[in-house]
């Protein structure tokens, strides 16, 4: 018999890449997709034949419990969530009721419904924040510089003391910035790309951006969704740290990122306050020692790989090329 499984977040960049990995492995995949009024599948719509689709909302228990008594999953990915920090500045209660309650609303269904059902919990780098320890592991502490860090901690926590307290496999993967050529326009390295790619074919002649100094641990997509998956194979629920090791700044995205087609980034950025947080997250660099040792998991994509591949993906969906790539 198939595992089925079930994707929160189906439509989101991370939901795309592990539909995909699921169902080569030959796993039943739904996918639990919010109302809105325009069509928000362009991620999926490659598979989408393949997939079951079910209307839901982490902000509605009852939906939830619908979905898990008429799908039975076996496996749970819970990918959903309000995840733009700038965002959660300006929208800090809805960031709250989704990424944060939105973590209990799902476990609460999955205890009444099947409490043998597996959990994955979206956990963020964000939760370092303002980092105490560099690089940093499942043992540094949080402390969270955004409304959106500090309702993914809140998830983290919830998914631990649901483990704890009714003996659910509940696992948190705690994933440090993954990029790809999926990733949403508002963050910082596919605004990059897609305004390299922009400038490049002469639709634009500048590129406006925030703190340059910002230092991120940035991996490909899709290494990352196979440790979720490889998580939720091992017999006992833990927490694990996802990340590459090494931490590049905004400044060295461009450089790379415009150096690719032959340009000189500084002919280019313009610095503008609209993009600067009230709070910033200055550096971040994960250790995933456990994850390799454990899981026997490694990123297979380099930095400049990752540069690379995201801006011939922008170079060729602007020229009218473009394909889902990778
Ligand atoms: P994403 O592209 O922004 O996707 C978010 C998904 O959540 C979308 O499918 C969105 O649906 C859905 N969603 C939002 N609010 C919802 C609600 N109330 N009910 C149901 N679905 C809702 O995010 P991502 O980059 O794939 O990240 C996946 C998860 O990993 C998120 O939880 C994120 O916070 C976390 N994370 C991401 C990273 C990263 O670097 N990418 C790192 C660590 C953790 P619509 O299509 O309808 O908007
Ligand atoms: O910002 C700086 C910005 O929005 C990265 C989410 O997936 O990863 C992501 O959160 C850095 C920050 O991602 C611009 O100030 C400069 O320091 O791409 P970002 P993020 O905030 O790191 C974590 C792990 C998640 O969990 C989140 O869901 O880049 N930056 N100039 C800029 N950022 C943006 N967006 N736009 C700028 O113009």
């Amino acid at each position: 018999m198939a595992r089925r499984a079930l994707i929160t977040g189906i439509t989101g960049q991370d939901g795309s890449y592990l539909a995909e990995l699921l169902l080569e492995k030959g796993y039943e995949v739904t996918g639990m997709v919010r109302r809105s009024s325009t069509v928000t599948f362009e991620r999926i719509s490659h598979i989408q034949d393949r997939l079951t689709l079910v209307p839901g909302d982490l902000l509605d228990e009852a939906s939830l419990i619908e979905v898990l008594r008429s799908h039975r999953p076996h496996e749970v990915y819970n990918l959903a969530a309000q995840s733009f920090v700038q965002t959660s500045f300006g929208q800090p209660v809805l960031t709250g009721e989704t990424t944060a309650l939105g973590v209990t609303r799902l476990l609460d269904a999955i205890r009444l419904v099947d409490p043998d059902i597996r959990f994955y919990q979206a956990s963020s780098s964000e939760m370092f924040g303002k980092v105490v320890e560099v690089p940093q592991n499942e043992r540094t502490p949080f402390y969270p510089r955004s409304p959106y860090g500090v309702a993914k901690v809140y998830g983290h926590w919830i998914t631990v003391n649901y483990r704890e307290s009714y003996q659910l496999h509940a696992t948190s993967g705690i994933l440090f910035n993954h990029e790809s050529s999926r990733r949403g326009l508002e963050f910082v390295t596919r605004k990059i790309s897609h305004g390299v790619a922009r400038i490049k074919l002469g639709l634009d002649d500048e590129l406006r951006l925030g703190n340059l100094e910002a230092q991120r641990d940035w991996g490909y997509a899709g290494d990352y969704v196979e440790a979720m998956w490889l998580m939720l194979q091992q017999d006992a629920a833990d927490d694990y740290v996802i990340a590459t090791g090494e931490t590049h700044s905004v400044r060295e995205f461009c450089e790379l990122a415009f150096g690719h087609v032959g340009l000189d980034y500084e002919d280019f950025v313009v610095q503008d306050e609209r993009f600067f947080r009230p709070a910033e997250v200055d550096l971040l660099v994960g250790d995933a020692s456990k994850a390799r040792a454990v899981l026997g998991w490694k990123p297979k994509t380099s930095f400049e790989e990752l540069v690379h591949l995201m801006v011939d993906a922008d170079l060729a969906l602007l020229s009218d090329r473009g394909r889902p790539g990778r």
